[in-house]
């Protein structure tokens, strides 16, 4: 079975809502990933950044093996013994009161915007139904339809409404629209990403994220922060916001929290905002299992361990110093811009009608593997394991194909 064959399949039987680059990946380790045909590419997308321990860690896998041969589910009707010595391990590792396990990142914002809203009725003392929630433009927060709703991309909401009301959007990286748009009465949180990944590594200036907490602790108003992308160690710190000293008040993880290997999110808050949520009202039936806290475990032991921030900063911080040169080399090569190994590079069509779309085609025939966004932009997200040769490497190739874009 070649690779037209699952794709094929996939176009057949599979619903349209993605446009994948056409590779078929069969086998990964590390960061690497091989084709069906045994073909060896860099993976400088790392499945969205949830890949960052790598693809297949050892650690990871054993774990995954091991547990998935004692329990896997019981549900929340039951308690189970390996649930509390993930919530212990996690909360101390972040330093929050408690956490509220989920699956999806997008299940992780939804449970932040619930949290932040039953805080707001019965602690803050806004009236039902009136709280709102300030959001930035540009976000990504999910697919579903509270995300959807709080999206100003048309690609995202135009066509699903009727939409979930109560979402106030704001300007990204504009303190005085944040001021503004907290002097109502009625906010009851900020939800924000240290920088926005699918807006194309959009990073705001140094002082955004420290000035945003000041002016919401000034109106008792949460701030919570998306780091389901940012976060674990993808931009140089454990967390995105430990670059401002920030601690938001609600904390959202996901992707690599299970280093890729299943879906694994969670809302970290203190006492005062998770005890809002009483039992009964929130919840799933995945949320939890002990697959998913054991698992959850040991990638952030992996983390930790292999000191994957310090090597996604020093590996970060290298790549964008190579890149920039050729910046100041290539006419259609017209930035670089990120943090840690969340980085992405913006690409001027060429005459021909070559778009980054070409690019990321020419780049994979090379041995490397990236996706476009927004038609111009180049997401390079490898995962954190990846050492400086491999970094020269795949600079070589980001070189090699730009030389021949025009
Ligand atoms: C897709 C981008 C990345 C996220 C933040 C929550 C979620 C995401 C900050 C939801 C998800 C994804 C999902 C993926 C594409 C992707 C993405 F291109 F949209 F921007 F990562 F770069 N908060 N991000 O970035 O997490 O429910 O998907 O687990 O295919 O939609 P999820």
């Amino acid at each position: 079975m070649n690779s037209k064959y699952y794709m094929d399949l996939e176009h057949k039987y599979g619903a349209h809502n993605y446009h994948p680059l056409e590779v078929v990946i069969a086998k990964g380790k590390g960061v690497w990933v091989w084709d069906v045909e045994g073909k060896k590419y860099l993976d400088f997308l790392s499945a969205y950044s949830a890949v960052n321990q790598g693809h297949c860690h050892p650690k990871i896998i054993n774990t995954l093996i091991e547990q998935a041969q004692t329990l896997t589910l019981t549900s929340r009707a039951f308690y189970n013994n390996v649930l509390g010595e993930y919530e212990k391990f996690v909360t101390e590792l972040f330093g929050y009161d408690k956490v509220l396990p989920m699956n999806t990142g997008v299940e992780g914002d939804e449970t932040a915007v619930k949290l932040a809203r039953k805080w707001a009725y019965d602690v803050k003392g806004i009236k039902k139904y009136e709280a709102k929630i300030i959001v930035a433009n540009e976000n990504f927060h999910g697919r579903t339809m509270m995300a959807v709703s709080a999206s100003t991309d048309p690609d995202c909401f135009d066509g699903f409404g009727p939409f979930v009301p109560g979402f106030e959007k704001i300007p990204y990286n504009n303190i005085a629209a944040l001021e503004k748009a907290l002097e109502d009465p009625n906010v009851a949180a900020f939800l924000v990403e240290p920088i926005q990944g699918e807006a194309g590594v959009f990073v705001p200036d140094e002082g955004y994220l420290k000035k945003a907490q000041e002016l919401c602790k000034a109106k008792n108003v949460l701030l919570i922060c998306d780091e389901v992308q940012t976060g674990l160690a993808r931009t140089g710190k454990m967390l995105a916001s430990d670059y401002e000293a920030v601690k938001p008040d609600i904390l959202i993880l996901g992707k690599a929290l299970s280093g890729g290997v299943m879906p694994v999110s969670a809302a970290l808050a203190n006492d005062e905002v998770m005890l809002a949520i009483k039992p009964g009202q929130h919840g799933s039936t995945f949320g939890g299992n002990p697959l998913a806290c054991k698992v959850a475990i040991a990638s952030l032991e992996v983390l930790i361990e292999e000191k994957l921030a310090e090597n996604a900063f020093a590996m970060g911080t290298y790549f964008r110093s190579e890149v920039q040169k050729m910046v100041n080399e290539f006419e259609h090569l017209t930035l670089v811009r990120g943090k840690g190994l969340l980085n992405a590079i913006v690409i001027k069509p060429a005459k021909s009608g070559k778009t980054a779309w070409d690019v990321c085609v020419a780049l994979k025939e090379n041995g490397m593997l990236a996706k476009p966004t927004h038609g111009d932009i180049i997401r390079f997200a490898p995962p954190l394991v990846i050492t400086k040769d491999e970094i020269d490497l795949a600079v070589s190739i980001i070189r090699k194909v730009l030389k021949d874009f025009n």
